[in-house]
């Protein structure tokens, strides 16, 4: 497990709890197993919150493009899939700005729009151009990646060149199969993404960062409970 956590992903994990984000007791998942915690995003909409979230996003970024990183992360454009990406990679590219304006002062946003529109100005994007950009995708939380796989495929038909993802939460565990039957195969839906687009996939919190927070200070049966989720479903990547 985590050693220790830098400073911005411990406060965006207090943030989460304390802003009733991230919750502890029983959860069924999109997948059908019963989950001992669950990260709704979209309660990221208070001011304090959205500050935490995009500063959290925007730290992130800043860590994967540094220029001594080994191959660092560079993007155009940060791209948020509608609905509650819109919010993300608004604030997200507000906050890259703010905190390195030499860097990142000329940064775009981009998301999609869910309905077609056929008149005025058309097109199924709003925000910044993608033909022959980098773009960088924000967004929530991966469960089966088919939302991402999608926000692939619209930017890719758009001319974009999808250089990586950023996500709040890596939740760890392995695929289900569709009918919600377990599988022999350990695989992570982030590293089936990994895989197939050669992409890197980033996370702000990962399972084993919430577990290492909980162990600082939370319940010793939520702890208890976390820990027996991940020894089961944990994925090898
Ligand atoms: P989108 O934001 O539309 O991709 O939905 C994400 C899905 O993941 C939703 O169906 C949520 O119910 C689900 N989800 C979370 O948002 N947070 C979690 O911690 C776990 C899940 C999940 O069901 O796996």
């Amino acid at each position: 497990s985590t050693p220790t956590l830098a400073p911005y992903k411990a406060e965006f994990l207090q943030a989460s709890i304390e802003g009733g984000v991230l919750k502890f007791g029983q959860f069924e998942l999109k997948s059908k197993r019963v989950s001992p915690y669950f990260f709704n995003a979209g309660n990221f909409y208070r001011a304090d919150l959205l500050r935490a979230i995009s500063t959290a996003f925007a730290k992130t970024i800043i860590e994967a493009s540094s220029p001594i990183a080994v191959t660092p992360l560079e993007f155009d454009i940060v791209f948020g899939p509608a609905y509650k990406g819109i919010a993300l990679a608004v604030t997200t590219v507000d906050k890259l700005a703010h905190l390195e304006p030499e860097r990142f002062g000329k940064i775009c946003y981009s998301f999609d729009r869910k309905e077609k529109k056929d008149h005025g100005e058309g097109g199924n994007i709003v925000g910044a151009p993608l033909r022959g950009k980098r773009v960088l995708i924000v967004d929530d939380v991966v469960t089966d990646g088919t939302a991402k796989r999608e926000a692939i495929e619209k930017i890719r038909n758009e001319g974009g060149i999808v250089v990586g993802i950023v996500v709040a939460l890596d939740r760890m565990e392995t695929l289900v199969a569709p009918g919600g039957q377990e599988l022999e195969d350990k695989t992570s839906a982030i590293g089936a993404i990994r895989r197939e687009y050669g992409i890197p996939v980033l996370a702000i919190l990962t399972l084993d960062d919430i577990i290492w927070g909980l162990r600082q200070n939370g319940k010793e049966e939520d702890i208890r409970s976390m820990e027996e989720y991940r020894a089961k479903y944990k994925a090898s990547y």
